[in-house]
């Protein structure tokens, strides 16, 4: 029998879990998902090791500023907002050898999670319609590891509940930031084992976890994903075949597949200014001919308006400051670096892998604004309009198409779908270059 179309359905929430679990299940899951919740006990807050100093435009409780080992600082305030969850704005990289932080972005934050369900019956939009913000997390100090956990207090919460520990930041190594063997001169070898700071929270959604994690890496670089654990959905086990895959034994009961996905969205302030500049660069690489090996050409397209913008090999996007330069002279620019994805055709706004808008204080999820007027255009591939870009808004689409296994149970380990921005130029030099090798900038001469 056919079914009516749900996207305004809002799916199990997580205090009403319980209840709907022991409906559908009986009492003995229920118990054992209620054993669970007090295994995961009342996380207690650490004291930060350092007290930070606040970060321009919050207050110190506010503020996240984390100097890692190798020299570079962080900085950033944290908002928490009643949709979107974790919203980090004013954040500055500072690398040893800097005089002052470099500011990257104005405001990044997750745009929208978009679920639809193969079989066409079930579409969710988990950040504007399903209380992800509202569900946040309560953290243990053992998933914070040498870290310290926030308490946010959540707006449109649970008023019994409304302050939670859920927001970690801490640090982590992450094997080799480089590694060289100087034969021809000092006959050493430099390497660094790089470190990281995250911050993250944990939000529930039906019977789905969400980590949304950031990433900001001694180099520059920012990591930005988001991990799906949890439950496969237990209402969703009515696929037929090509819809979805069986889970549990034989052939009795296929869990629905069905995709996540997931946007960001950057406001660059690259040097402290909104008025960025995007270019796109595209490589052509030639047939050899003759003698001659092939040939590769680089060129560049100032992306002036507004774009729907797809990868394709040898392309990639850079947002470049307007006003700072690096001790080199050369601009200072954030490249897009994108993570797997499997595009989602199925609505109009999911075609593109990445759209650049003109800043429009209204426009702050994907899809679903909760504050435009009735009038705005509904999703962010229409606001692509031909506008010039004086202030442009990058959102970057990360699709991810969930067909179970049976290792999704039980729990479900994490699956991460994201994307990177990478320095270009921010620095003259690899921000953590040792001393020794300074002098060593460009086309260098022989050190006798
Ligand atoms: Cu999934």
């Amino acid at each position: 029998m056919p079914e009516k179309h749900l996207s305004g359905v809002v799916r199990p929430r997580g205090r009403g879990r319980a209840a709907r679990k022991a409906a559908a299940v009986g009492v003995s899951l229920a118990a054992l998902a209620a054993g669970a919740t007090t295994l995961a006990g009342p996380a207690a807050a650490r004291p930060q090791t350092a007290p930070a100093a606040a970060a321009p435009g919050c207050s110190t409780a506010y503020t996240i500023e984390q100097k890692l080992t190798t020299g570079t600082t962080w900085r950033m305030c944290w908002r928490y907002d009643s949709k979107a969850g974790l919203v980090l704005e004013n954040i500055s990289y500072q690398p040893k050898g800097e005089a002052k932080p470099i500011k990257v972005l104005n405001s990044a934050r997750l745009g929208q999670i978009h679920v639809p369900y193969d079989d066409g019956k079930h579409e969710y939009y988990d950040l504007t319609g399903q209380d992800f913000a509202q569900e946040l997390m309560e953290l243990s100090p053992g998933e914070c590891p040498g870290g310290t956990i926030k308490t946010v207090k959540v707006p449109d919460g649970d008023p019994g509940h409304p302050n939670v520990k859920g927001l970690c930041t801490t640090t982590r190594s992450r094997g080799h930031a480089y590694r060289m063997h100087d034969l021809f001169q000092s006959g050493k070898t430099y390497q660094q084992q790089g470190k990281d700071l995250l911050v993250y929270t944990v939000n529930q959604v039906g019977w789905y976890e969400y980590i949304t994690e950031w990433r900001f890496q001694d180099d520059g670089t920012i990591n930005m994903n988001v991990g799906a654990t949890g439950s496969l959905s237990f209402d969703d086990y009515n696929a037929q075949d090509g819809r979805g895959w069986p889970i549990g034994k034989g052939a009795r009961d296929y869990s629905t597949s069905h995709s996540h996905n997931v946007f960001w969205r950057l406001d660059f302030g690259l040097d402290g200014s909104s008025k960025t500049k995007v270019e796109q660069y595209d490589s052509t690489v030639s047939a050899p001919a003759g003698r001659e090996g092939p040939t590769a050409r680089t060129t560049r397209t100032k992306v002036g308006k507004e774009l729907a913008g797809d990868y394709r090999t040898y392309r990639w996007w850079r947002v470049v400051s307007a006003t700072g330069k690096n001790k080199d002279g050369h601009a200072r620019s954030y490249e897009l670096v994108p993570g797997p994805t499997t595009k989602y055709p199925g609505r109009s706004f999911t075609r593109h892998d990445m759209y650049v808008t003109e800043y429009d204080k209204c426009e702050l999820f994907a899809s679903n604004n909760p504050t435009c007027a009735s009038g705005h255009p509904k999703s962010v591939d229409k606001w692509v309009g031909g506008q010039t870009l004086t202030h442009p808004v990058v959102w970057v689409n990360v699709g991810f198409h969930h067909i179970a296994r049976d290792e999704d149970q039980q729990p479900m380990p994490v699956h991460w779908q994201g994307f990177s921005i990478a320095p270009r130029d921010v620095t003259a030099m690899n921000p953590l270059t040792p001393k020794e090798l300074a002098w060593q900038n460009g086309h260098w001469e022989w050190r006798s």
